[in-house]
């Protein structure tokens, strides 16, 4: 690399030491006065909303760099213990509304801006979501990582810098649409690249065995194309409490090698042309929210993350101590988020051993008491595996040490259990068959101290089904870690109405302390608060209608029930479910059963992965029903459906805090913990649930009379599929049957026939996997008795203030503090005050 160090004499005065930025409205209008005439050189003609946002962009980013060099100096000065959060997807959303909450400087920036004309509001509608995810895994990733510098731990994250992150979704003739989110084009002022950081990773080739100079025997792997991993760092601030952590992505570049060959061959462009492969590895993020088996490219970008992230750990490390690893475990945790980064355990192995001479037992001592592996799926198939054949080619040396971790861990299987031959094969890494098959999250747990579930019953059923035998082997590793998400964000930020009276209530405390809601309860008998939170919530409620019109073109009414359904689209999630119970109250209404009405107002949401066919029919199935009850006159305002298009972080900041019913209807389970329920519920939302994932707990939290219950549970769901007739369910039930009427009588796709057909023989002939029939009578009923409650607004918002007040256990800051106690173990570290 070029980046040669300059030779500089004793200074007499500081070139890196600033003092102190101010943080009141004038100072910050000066900054950002001159970011915007001199650095980005604009002038009073300009009226692109895009430089003014860039401006202010630079103008917090200087506030936060300050107290970003702070806490590096802390941390490295108390040579602590550290965590590193690896993930393939941080859904960070936006940034500027979480840096001015952060730094505590709202009202002073409104201010500097308002003097010089401009409306905040509209600059910050500016910027595109950072989407460098699917769905909950991702925006956990990105709760944690807020949790984690609130509470002044020093985590880290990994991940990769995607040019295109998550598909921008749209909607034609209820179709799906998938357009390329280029979200990096006008420059993201949010991100610092860190060349001088920039690490090499190497695939295919072959190995060598050799003897090092005092005669071991050692493996070279030799024969590779290099890529080179150039560091981006995101600053990722605590509230209000001086300290900034580190997010690293890294992005994939070309080496300056990579020509010569070729060149002299002759095949110049040939070999400009492979400078392509190179960059193509973090291109794009695979939007598959369940795994995408046997793409390579996917491989290579997994593989990517972890050997940079590690190069860049070990790099840091020697620099500290030199060759002495003995602390390393001591010192250092890496968090998996799900199989993702996998390659990170047998990488560790290969780089101690390969790179830095040391034996197989040290080498295993040190990554099976560093990685820790999170699990957030219990669908059998979503479970990642890697054809040998494609490790063999692209990541050789890996393969060998995956071979040998597994020998050896066999043969301790074959010790405990002797001549247990089908115990071996079920617990084997490798899968064995025709095309041998890498299980991931076999060796995940084999090399890791701590194996967790994200929510109780999951951790549960991860011991009892997907995981019994490593339970019975190592019961200790398993534990549990319930999600959470950050209040700072999801109210105090999204839900600026409701979140300033409950500070009004009971102090500002809960910013940081979310368990200080509890106080609400006893005001929840107060009928001057429940009239103040009722109007809060309308704020919202007329907030989120304004939203739907722009988007859907259909008006929902404020004082209807908004009954809403936002998330990836899947079978389990049983969007069709929901669309059952609309179809349900539009035949109520055409036969004129409308005694005692509630308005409703539906909304679903969400993407569905651009192969999942299925998911693509339920978006058309959703479409279609809205066309024809918001089109239908008999309806008018007792029925509305839409489908929100490119649902994403920055909308959901929008429609939790409108929402009045919150859908988490999923097949128990089947949802690990879900996410999205406790941002609803925080935000004074009711649930109408399963048992299932975190549903449960927030069932417990809040009260079995608070929570709207339906369906089967999980042991009954896998009992019950055995004789599971979905069509005699349907003959006996007449409302069912009717339903089942109008969606086979092609009332909804009247000029597409046959258009509904998989999700008809889905539900009936294909035996309804997915249990949508089994539960619909309960969920019917649950739906009458959440209408019947809301029509008695003074009990509902009772009801409403009940959900916030016992939410609190449901903050990141919770989870964090626990993967904090039982696995990290680090010591918080105070930054050091800016001046
Ligand atoms: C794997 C291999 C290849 C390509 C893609 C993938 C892949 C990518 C993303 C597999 C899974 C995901 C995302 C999974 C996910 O979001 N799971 C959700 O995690 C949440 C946080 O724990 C839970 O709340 C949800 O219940 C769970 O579905």
């Amino acid at each position: 690399m070029a980046h040669k160090q300059a030779k500089i004499s004793t200074p007499k005065k500081s070139l890196t030491e600033l003092s102190a930025l101010g943080m009141d409205p004038d100072s910050i209008a000066k900054d950002y006065k001159r970011y915007f005439s001199h650095t980005l050189g604009r002038d009073k003609n300009c009226k692109s909303v895009h430089y003014l946002y860039t401006a202010l962009a630079y103008t917090l980013r200087d506030r936060l760099m300050e107290r970003w060099k702070n806490t590096k100096y802390a941390y490295d000065e108390s040579n602590c213990k550290r965590a590193y959060y690896m993930s393939l997807e941080f859904l960070m959303g936006r940034a500027l509304g979480n840096a001015m909450l952060n730094l505590g400087i709202q009202d002073e920036t409104a201010r500097a801006m308002f003097d010089h004309g401009i409306v905040l509001e509209e600059i910050s509608e500016r910027e595109t979501d950072a989407g460098l995810g699917n769905g909950g895994l991702g925006r956990l990733a990105a709760c944690f990582l807020d949790s984690c510098a609130t509470l002044q731990l020093p985590v880290m994250g990994y991940g990769i810098r995607y040019e295109y992150g998550m598909f921008r979704q749209h909607i034609a003739g209820g179709n799906q649409i998938e357009e390329p989110d280029h979200w990096l084009r006008d420059g993201n002022p949010w991100e610092l690249e860190r060349p001088e950081f920039t690490q090499r990773v190497r695939y295919g080739g072959y190995t060598e065995r050799y003897r090092d100079h005092s005669g071991e025997l050692r493996v070279r792997w030799v024969g590779t194309h290099a890529v080179l991993a150039v560091p981006y760092d995101v600053p990722v601030p605590g509230y209000r409490n001086g300290t900034i952590n580190t997010l690293r992505l890294w992005h994939s570049a070309a080496t300056d090698e990579f020509d010569l060959g070729e060149f002299n061959a002759g095949s110049y462009p040939e070999s400009v042309a492979a400078k392509n492969d190179a960059e193509h590895i973090t291109m794009v993020l695979y939007p598959n929210d369940a795994s995408e088996n046997g793409k390579e490219l996917r491989l290579r970008q997994q593989y990517f993350l972890a050997s940079a992230s590690l190069q860049d750990i070990l790099r840091n490390w020697i620099s500290r101590h030199g060759k002495d690893f003995s602390q390393f475990s001591a010192k250092n945790h890496f968090q998996l988020n799900d199989t993702h980064p996998t390659c990170v355990v047998p990488e560790l192995m290969r780089l101690l051993m390969d790179e830095h001479e040391m034996s197989w037992d040290m080498a295993w001592e040190i990554t099976s008491n560093t990685v820790a592996y999170t699990n957030h799926t219990l669908l059998p198939e979503a479970l990642e595996k890697w054809p040998v054949r494609i490790f063999s080619n692209l990541l050789p040396r890996l393969l060998e040490i995956i071979l040998e971790i597994n020998a050896r861990y066999l043969s301790q299987i074959s010790r405990r259990w002797p001549g247990d031959i089908d115990r071996l094969r079920r617990m084997s890494v490798i899968e064995e068959g025709a095309d041998p098959q890498i299980r991931m999250a076999y060796l995940a747990i084999v090399a890791s101290f701590s194996v967790n579930g994200v929510a109780a019953l999951h951790s549960h059923l991860l011991e009892q089904t997907l995981f019994r035998d490593f339970y019975e082997l190592w019961p200790k590793k398993f534990n549990n870690k319930t999600n959470g998400v950050t209040q700072r964000r999801w109210l105090a930020w999204a839900n600026p109405s409701l979140a300033g009276l409950i500070t009004e209530k009971i102090g500002e405390n809960w910013i940081t302390d979310l368990s200080q809601l509890k106080q609400l309860a006893i005001h929840a008998e107060d009928s001057k608060f429940r009239a103040k939170w009722h109007e809060a919530h309308q704020i919202n409620k007329i907030r989120l209608a304004a939203l739907v019109k722009q988007d859907c073109g259909v008006s929902f009414d404020a004082s209807a029930l908004f009954d809403v359904q936002v998330k990836r689209i899947h079978e389990y999630k049983r969007q069709l479910l929901n669309i059952l119970h609309v179809i349900h109250l539009y035949d109520r209404i055409k036969r004129n059963d409308i005694a005692n009405w509630t308005q409703r107002c539906v909304l679903i949401g969400g993407k569905a992965a651009p192969g999942y066919a299925m998911a693509k029919n339920i978006i058309k199935l959703v479409c279609n029903v809205a066309d024809v009850i918001n089109n239908d006159p008999d309806v008018g305002d007792k029925l509305k459906v839409a489908f929100i298009p490119n649902y994403r972080v920055t909308a959901m900041e929008i429609i939790c805090p409108g929402t009045d019913l919150s859908e988490q209807i999923s097949t128990a389970g089947k949802e690990a913990s879900g996410t999205g329920n406790m941002k609803f519920m925080m935000n004074g939302a009711l649930t109408i649930g399963t048992l299932d994932g975190a549903n449960i707990e927030m069932r417990e939290e809040v009260g079995e009379e608070n929570f709207f219950l339906f369906g089967l549970t999980a042991e009954e769901v896998e009992t019950g599929r055995v004789n599971h007739d979905p069509n005699s369910i349907i003959e006996a039930d007449e409302d069912l049957h009717r339903v089942m009427q109008l969606l086979c009588s092609g009332h909804f796709n009247q000029f597409e026939p046959n258009i509904f057909d998989p999700i008809i023989h889905s539900l009936t002939s294909n035996g309804d996997y997915w249990m949508t029939i089994a539960d619909f009578r309960s969920f019917i009923d649950a739906q009458q008795k959440a209408a019947e409650a809301f029509q008695d607004q003074e009990k509902w918002t009772r009801m409403s203030i009940l959900n916030t007040a016992t939410s609190g256990k449901f903050s990141s800051d919770r989870t964090i503090l626990e993967y904090n106690k039982d696995i990290w173990k680090l010591e918080p570290i105070k930054a050091l005050p800016v001046d």
